[in-house]
């Protein structure tokens, strides 16, 4: 999955594809380089990010969903239904929804469902990566909401465990070492680290290399855990940076 952010202030790359041409430019070079589905998004989650208005998100997502449908699968990651719906009617064919509320719009459009663990609002969750079991409420809370949705009937159902939202670096790091118990859920699991901060702690790179990884160099950490994600069972990563994602991808998926 690419990462198409229509956005002034994503973390790494706001304001690059803001300009719709620059989008379509850079989603079809992703594609170009093995991206199966664009993810297309109008609205900034990292921690610390103001909502944007319903009718900026609009202005800024459904051109580019409407010009990328026809080539690829395009997925609206979004937390508003109105946007869901709209970037649906224009040709996306997955909702890619980091609030986890919004099944009803793949039920009634007959199209996938992303439920991702987002336990706070970006505004206020870096306060908020508070757990007694991190592993546990993480994955039952995702089954429990894949659950709700095959019920109302959605047949497309992937659980993200939101690497980076409320969560701190640990949090991360334990998530991926055990992602195994979340794909022992038996829903497909999408995993996002694309150059998220926590790759660039002591943790990601050796003891004085670490200011050497600002967002738009944290290549070798999010190849590095993407591949880890595959090998421990995810079916989609979501990555800005996709000819070496999809290399390591299928290295790891070729030895798993
Ligand atoms: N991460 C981000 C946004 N959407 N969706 C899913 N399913 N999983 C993720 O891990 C995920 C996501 C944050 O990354 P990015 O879009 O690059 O940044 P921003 O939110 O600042 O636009």
């Amino acid at each position: 999955m690419g990462v198409l952010n229509v956005t002034p202030d994503s973390f790494s790359d706001g304001g690059l594809w803001l300009d719709p041409d620059a989008a379509l430019r850079h989603a079809r070079q992703m594609i170009a380089e093995g991206a199966d589905v664009i993810d297309v998004g109008g609205e900034s989650t990292r921690p610390g990010a103001q909502p944007v208005e319903l009718a900026e998100e609009l202005r800024r997502v459904l051109p580019v969903v409407e010009a990328l449908s026809s080539e690829v699968t395009v997925s609206i990651d979004t937390r508003k239904e109105r946007v869901a719906r709209a970037a649906v009617a224009a040709g996306a064919r997955l909702v890619n929804d980091v609030s986890a509320s919004l099944w009803q719009v793949a039920a009634d459009n007959g199209c996938g469902w992303v439920a991702m663990h987002m336990p706070a609002d970006p505004a206020v969750m870096a306060s908020k990566a508070n757990y007694d079991d991190l592993l546990g409420e993480v994955t039952s809370y995702l089954a429990d909401r894949a659950e709700t949705a095959r019920r109302a009937g959605v047949e497309e159902i992937w659980i993200d465990p939101g690497i980076g939202f409320a969560k701190t670096a640990s949090h991360n790091f334990s998530l991926l070492k055990h992602l195994d118990r979340i794909v022992a859920t038996g829903w497909p699991v999408l995993v996002g680290t694309s150059r998220k901060s926590f790759l660039a702690g002591p943790s990601g790179y050796p003891a004085g290399l670490e200011g050497a990884a600002p967002a738009r160099d944290r290549l070798e950490a999010t190849v590095a855990t993407s591949a880890w994600a595959i090998l421990k069972g995810a079916a989609m990563v979501r990555v800005h940076d996709v000819a070496p994602a999809v290399m390591a991808a299928s290295l790891a998926g070729t030895r798993s």
